[in-house]
């Protein structure tokens, strides 16, 4: 593909975090830098190990390969390669790609001279992973509370998980994660019809201004959160409904044993309720 007309004008030197000029080129649109070549290794490392696990496994149905992670047994200590050993490796490539990726964007926000948004909204999500795989397990004391790389064991991981504690969306923080994800989907539904009944009026019709995108919903609620506004609230939604998802996990399990319906046995248990 060419270069864009002003792609040139963008390819400045410079605000590298690691080797200096030593990596800072592009390869056909793609911004390369150190972060760029361990992204590479990282993804081709877990990726391969993921394929060999398969090769290792009972079957090739994309739906049914699984790579596990240690027993409980084995605790947080190296499990050998065919029983979860594996699955650590592809662990740490997974962790060793995700934040290269994240440090790659931080590189390219800096040679741009653009605030942080994107590689710190990517990180959130980062940390999601980092609190299921690490942070959790090391929590309870053994790997084999992460869930295991596969389509279908993965989804019977969340379905097991979920029924340990009897009825998860008892979780409160479970609750408001769920509330701010279908928030996200408000806002950016919302968002994206006034943008596009702005700009895509109707044939004939003259394309609308922000102030248009104003009015509709001072006219409709008497508020406008402004163009600006949305963006910032979409961000913040979308990140506190992954911050609250990680949260209701981590407390599943190192904080919290019992039944999730149980804990609200405080508002049931309250004095005011006495006859
Ligand atoms: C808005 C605005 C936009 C928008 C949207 C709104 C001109 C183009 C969608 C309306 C959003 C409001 C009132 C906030 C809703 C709150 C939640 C929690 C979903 O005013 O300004 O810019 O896209």
């Amino acid at each position: 593909m060419s270069m864009l007309s002003f792609e040139r004008k963008y390819r400045v030197r410079g605000g590298t975090l690691f080797g200096g000029d030593l990596f800072d080129f592009w390869v056909g649109p793609f911004y390369v830098g150190f972060f760029g070549i361990t992204t590479l290794f990282f993804a081709l490392s877990g990726t391969l190990l993921i394929l060999w696990g398969a090769a290792m496994g009972p079957t090739w149905n994309i739906w049914q390969i699984n790579i596990a992670p240690p027993d409980l047994s084995y605790g947080l200590r190296f499990a050998p390669m065919m029983e979860g050993g594996l699955w650590q490796i592809i662990t740490v490539c997974a962790l060793g790609s995700f934040v290269s990726w994240a440090l790659r964007e931080v590189e390219i926000c800096r040679k741009l001279g653009m605030g942080l948004h994107v590689p710190v909204a990517f990180a959130m999500a980062i940390l999601a992973y980092f609190s299921l795989q690490v942070v959790r397990p090391v929590l309870m004391g053994a790997w084999g509370h992460a869930f295991p790389y596969g389509i279908y064991s993965h989804l019977d991981w969340v379905s097991n998980t979920a029924y340990q504690y009897l009825h998860f969306h008892y979780n409160p923080w479970h609750m408001i994660a769920v509330t701010f994800f279908f928030a996200t989907v408000l806002a950016l539904s919302m968002h994206g019809g006034l943008v596009l009944s702005a700009t895509n009026p109707g044939k004939g019709q003259t394309v609308k201004s922000p102030e248009h995108e104003d009015t509709f919903f001072r006219d409709l609620i008497g508020y406008s959160v402004g163009t600006l506004g949305i963006h910032r609230l979409g961000l913040f939604l979308a990140l506190a409904g992954v911050w609250f998802g990680i949260v209701c996990i981590v407390v599943s399990g190192p904080f919290w044993t019992g039944a999730w319906p149980e804990w609200w046995g405080w508002w049931l248990n309250m004095p005011i309720w006495r006859t």
